[in-house]
């Protein structure tokens, strides 16, 4: 099993690191983090990330910052650490329901139950939370979090650095612009342009997107 250490260690981290002993899906060894948090569920503070290239160059990473309101901070931190490629992790829960063909790009995770169906491409970094849901042939860039309980319906497009809120739902074929917040609970039946937050049902725009 490979071995693997955790970036972050705070609510995120912990259910990935649940996730990853369950499943068996790689060893980890310890968490870096920005400041040391002690020993949380049984793993060692390593040190900050800049340590990592150094003492451990031959590991591999699982990407455990959520960071849900600075998608740019999240962005810059995997885009640091990604080198030498293939180090970060992509994490698909054994209760996930991910089909045949499905493209997931390097430091993506499929959380507990969610589902990704056929002709689905997902970019890097993504989080697809527990329960989510994206329909076929959706198209998610870089660095989106799709929270718990959302609902991506069929031919959705969603832009990079974009957090789809809990239990949101898009419905079939709308286009998200990059940099957009979908508050939860809301409904998506158009398409959203330019990059802002969205919140209620119908989602209206209320103010800006993610911070650059
Ligand atoms: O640059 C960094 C860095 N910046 C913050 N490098 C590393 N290695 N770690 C960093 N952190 C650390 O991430 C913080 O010091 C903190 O320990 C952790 C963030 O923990 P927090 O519990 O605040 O958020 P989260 O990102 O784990 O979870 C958020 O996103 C999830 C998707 C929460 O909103 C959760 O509720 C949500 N499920």
């Amino acid at each position: 099993m490979r071995e693997a250490i955790l970036i972050g260690g705070g609510g995120h981290a912990r259910v990935l690191a649940a996730i990853a002993r369950r499943d068996a899906a790689c060893a980890l060894v310890g968490y870096a983090d920005v400041e040391d948090r002690g020993v949380r569920d049984g793993l060692v503070y390593l040190g900050p990330d800049a340590d990592l290239a150094v003492r451990y160059p031959d590991h591999a990473l699982l990407l455990g910052v959520g960071l849900m309101l600075n998608a740019a901070a999240r962005w810059r931190l995997f885009c640091g650490l990604r080198d030498p490629g293939g180090r970060f992790l992509s994490l698909v829960a054994t209760t996930a329901g991910v089909a045949d063909g499905v493209r997931l790009g390097a430091g993506s995770v499929v959380l507990d139950r969610a589902v990704i169906n056929p002709g689905a491409v997902l970019g890097e970094a993504c989080i697809v939370n527990t329960g989510a849901i994206v329909e076929h042939d959706c198209r998610l860039g870089d660095n989106v979090h799709v929270a718990p309980g959302a609902v991506v319906c069929g031919g959705v497009t969603v832009g990079s650095h974009c957090l789809i809120g809990a239990g949101a739902v898009l419905v079939p074929g709308v286009t998200v612009a990059a940099g957009t917040v979908v508050g939860a609970g809301a409904a998506v039946v158009r398409d959203l342009a330019p990059a802002g937050t969205y919140v209620g049902v119908p989602a209206v725009r209320r103010g800006e997107g993610m911070p650059g």
